[in-house]
């Protein structure tokens, strides 16, 4: 490659989300390609999407269904608009058995395994956050994939797994630019969209989260209705000089704690007494990611997320995730 290809290309070490999946495929001897598969579905996804939330005032696709566009025609909300891309991608791979998804009541099944095919199922957050999109804010795709359990009774039964069987999970986060953080279980990588040639480019591998922050998420306007533990914990934050942020969308608060450290915590309120987030497609793939990346992700004093059984795919779960020292410190008040 000479100097002025290596210019364009922005070095030598160009490699896209594509390339870092074949290689991830290479390493592993029995790898069938399937997964492959799936991650590159997930890949065209986020770059349908990444197009639909950079138009959506132009399309009028903010607030509530069922209002017309200037061009007089019905107009879909944007989550609902994701959420048929994300069920069309995924269910056009072979390898997927189930997809959940938030804004489906039920599972969908698209086809149960025959004997020795490895089939998964993926369920996901489409649009998380999706009031930031009227005001220009960051939001985020949420993914997690599981392999499809041929030994359950029920397909459904399948996706009941504790966080620590999923075998990737990612977000992806359409901010000032669009960003695919991804973990296959060794570490977790990141990629950032480039428009001009309509690929994701890595962009950090292995990321560790710091290990500390002096810096807390969470509503706050909630307080009164905390668990006295995250009361007091808050009291203490204040006390030691904490600073505050709260974008209001998972994937953007969290995306700022993985690269800068802190602790995001949905306590339980009086309004949501089991927490406000889902286990099995908000709070176990960010557990993951964040696990992966050397912090924690906790529902109470001793109880890690990825251990939760779940009963139902929509459930709720308390969440406190984050940088590991300012995960104790908040665990440090609870007990
Ligand atoms: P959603 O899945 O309906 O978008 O809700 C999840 C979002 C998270 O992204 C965010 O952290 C939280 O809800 C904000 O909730 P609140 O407005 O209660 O603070
Ligand atoms: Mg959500």
């Amino acid at each position: 490659m000479n100097s002025g290809t290596n210019a364009l290309l922005g070095g030598a070490n160009l490699t896209t989300l594509q390339a870092h999946i074949l290689e991830q495929q290479q390493r592993n001897p029995e790898a069938s390609g399937t997964l492959s598969w799936i991650l590159s579905a997930l890949s065209i996804s986020a770059k349908v999407i990444t197009s639909k939330v950079r138009r959506a005032r132009l399309d009028d696709v903010l607030g509530s269904v069922g209002h017309e566009n200037v061009q007089g025609e019905q107009q879909q909300k944007l989550d609902v608009i994701s959420n048929e891309v994300l069920l069309r991608l995924l269910g056009g791979r072979e390898g997927v058995a189930i997809v959940a998804s938030e804004e489906n009541e039920e599972s969908v099944i698209l086809r149960s395994a025959g004997a020795g095919d490895r089939k998964y199922c993926v369920l996901f957050d489409p649009l998380d956050g999706s009031s930031n999109l009227d005001v220009c804010g960051g939001v985020g795709t949420i993914f997690s994939i599981l392999r499809f359990d041929q030994s359950a009774s029920k397909p459904e039964d399948s996706l009941l797994q504790p966080g620590a069987q999923q075998v990737a999970a990612g977000y992806v986060l359409y901010g000032s630019s669009t960003v695919f953080v991804l973990s296959l279980g060794q570490g977790v990588d990141m990629f950032v969209l480039d428009p001009s040639i309509g690929a994701f480019v890595r962009v950090a591998q292995n990321l560790r989260i710091p290990a500390a922050s002096k810096s807390y998420s969470v509503n706050e306007g909630n307080r009164r209705s905390f668990p006295v533990g995250y009361q007091r914990y808050l009291d203490w934050a204040q006390e030691h000089g904490y600073s505050s942020r709260y974008v209001g969308a998972m994937v953007a608060d969290l995306h700022r704690i993985l690269l800068k450290g802190g602790v995001f915590m949905y306590p339980p309120t009086a309004k949501a007494p089991a927490g406000k987030l889902r286990l099995m497609y908000e709070a176990n793939p960010m557990a993951m990611l964040i696990e992966q990346a050397g912090g924690k992700a906790l529902v109470a004093p001793g109880e890690r997320v990825l251990d939760v059984v779940p009963s139902s795919i929509h459930q709720r779960t308390p969440l406190v995730i984050g940088s590991p020292s300012e995960v104790d410190h908040v665990m440090a008040h609870l007990v």
